[in-house]
């Protein structure tokens, strides 16, 4: 299914009086307060986030899934799906593809069906913490700093196989999550497994092209229990910088333990160029993947704070590779996902609110109070109008779910692929 651009103006036209009243409101209250609200809306319509190509199925847990109808059996239905939340949003431009879940059997025709949806192939993922039919070697336990030099080549070879799927496609950075480490003290000696995958991180390396980028990812415990061995961002970014300049640390939001404070790492890693990739969830109690936004919006907000202040002064970190991570166990797929760029934009503009230089001279002054005025003043701004009109400046609707139920998407999905399909994917 292909969303029209003449279903797009005629949802539009039924909302727009609304629309118009409060983004007036709302502009010439920020144009008072010196805000340029064209550059805000503009760069609100350049924020491009990648739909994880496993997150277009229904989600679940380990202890089961309930599906969802219609959901796509392939990849090309994969990239129809992340056309659709694109033509709705104009925010959703890109895909990112785990292998080998998702690897392409003709190339030239899904290359040209995300041309023509206006959407990009981002970081591609690997796969090392499930065993693939038919291998030879078992991840059982660990995979790149497994005690096994024939599991760690398989490992390093299977990355390799990944950046020439990538290649192949436009992407320009691959992330690799490893579920590596241990369940019971005592099973893995630490030193070895953390040397096993410097080492093999290294291999890797060696084989990326010039003109892209290693993401490492860490998460502290799970599937494995009593250690992982990238364990936080301390260990990520070790092993970037053992591996070179390409190498990067990827922040997932749901990887930290209970009250981490997430903006903090952030900025630390923009200050020293280290910061790669960016996943979006939110959680509750742990890696739980839920909506963006949806339980701890304010700490998005003071994330998206550091994010700014290191896409203003940060130049020695380069442009981030921004993905949703999320999964949706009960809801409908792709209005998760619409929801979570929703939350994801609006934690985005109300961080360009800040007026940076305020802050910076309230911090100066040590007028503690002041500072926390200016985040919340920015905070409690209800800046929706802005991203509808970035929305509709850039060919998209003003209300992304609303226009999804109205126009049927999911109806018509189910028309197309039936009620029993069953996304590829965890
Ligand atoms: C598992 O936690 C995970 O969600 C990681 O965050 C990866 O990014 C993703 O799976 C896919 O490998
Ligand atoms: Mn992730």
């Amino acid at each position: 299914m292909k969303i029209q651009q003449s279903a797009i103006s005629d949802y539009n036209k039924k909302v727009v009086t609304e629309h118009k009243e409060n983004f007036d409101f709302l502009s010439t209250k920020l144009t008072k307060q010196g805000k340029d609200v064209d550059s805000i809306t503009a760069k609100l319509a350049e924020f491009q986030v990648a739909i994880p190509s496993w997150a277009l199925g229904a989600g679940g847990t380990r202890f089961g899934r309930f599906g969802f109808y219609g959901e796509p059996s392939n990849l090309e239905e994969k990239i129809d799906d992340v056309g659709i939340l694109h033509s709705l949003t104009q925010t959703a431009g890109a895909v990112s593809l785990h292998i080998p879940w998702d690897i392409p059997s003709d190339y030239a025709a899904i290359k040209e069906k995300a041309d023509a949806l206006n959407i990009k192939f981002d970081a591609v993922n690997s796969n090392t913490f499930q065993d693939q039919a038919g291998a030879k070697e078992s991840y059982k336990y660990g995979s790149l700093s497994n005690v096994s030099k024939a599991v760690r080549e398989q490992a390093i070879q299977h990355n390799l196989d990944v950046i020439k799927i990538g290649d192949k496609l436009g992407s320009k950075a691959l992330t690799v999550w490893l579920a590596d480490g241990s369940c019971f003290p005592g099973q893995n000696n630490f030193q070895t497994a953390f040397q096993n995958t410097q080492d093999s991180l290294i291999d890797i390396y060696k084989g990326l092209p010039e003109d892209w980028k290693l993401l490492v990812e860490y998460k502290p415990y799970e599937p494995n229990f009593y250690s992982t061995v990238i364990q936080d961002w301390g260990a990520s970014l070790m092993l970037a910088n053992g591996c070179g300049d390409k190498a990067y640390t990827l922040v997932d939001l749901g990887h930290h333990l209970p009250n981490s404070n997430i903006e903090q790492i952030v900025s630390i890693l923009q200050l020293k160029g280290k910061l790669g990739g960016f996943h979006f969830n939110d959680s509750k109690y742990g890696d739980d993947d839920v909506t963006v936004g949806s339980i701890k919006p304010y700490a998005l907000f003071l994330i998206f704070n550091e994010l700014v202040y290191g896409m203003q002064n940060n130049p020695q970190n380069p442009d981030l590779a921004w993905m949703i991570d999320a999964s949706h166990n009960v809801k409908d797929p792709l209005e998760d996902l619409i929801q979570s760029l929703e939350a994801i934009q609006e934690a985005y503009a109300k961080a360009l609110l800040i007026d940076q230089d305020a802050l910076r001279t309230a911090q100066l002054e040590n007028d503690v109070v002041k500072c926390q005025e200016i985040l919340q003043g920015a905070y409690r701004t209800d800046v929706r109008p802005l991203l509808e009109k970035a929305r509709v400046n850039a060919g998209g609707v003003i209300n992304p779910i609303g226009a999804y139920r109205a126009l049927g998407v999911r109806e018509q999905l189910i028309k197309e692929r039936g009620r029993n399909t069953v996304a590829t994917g965890l």
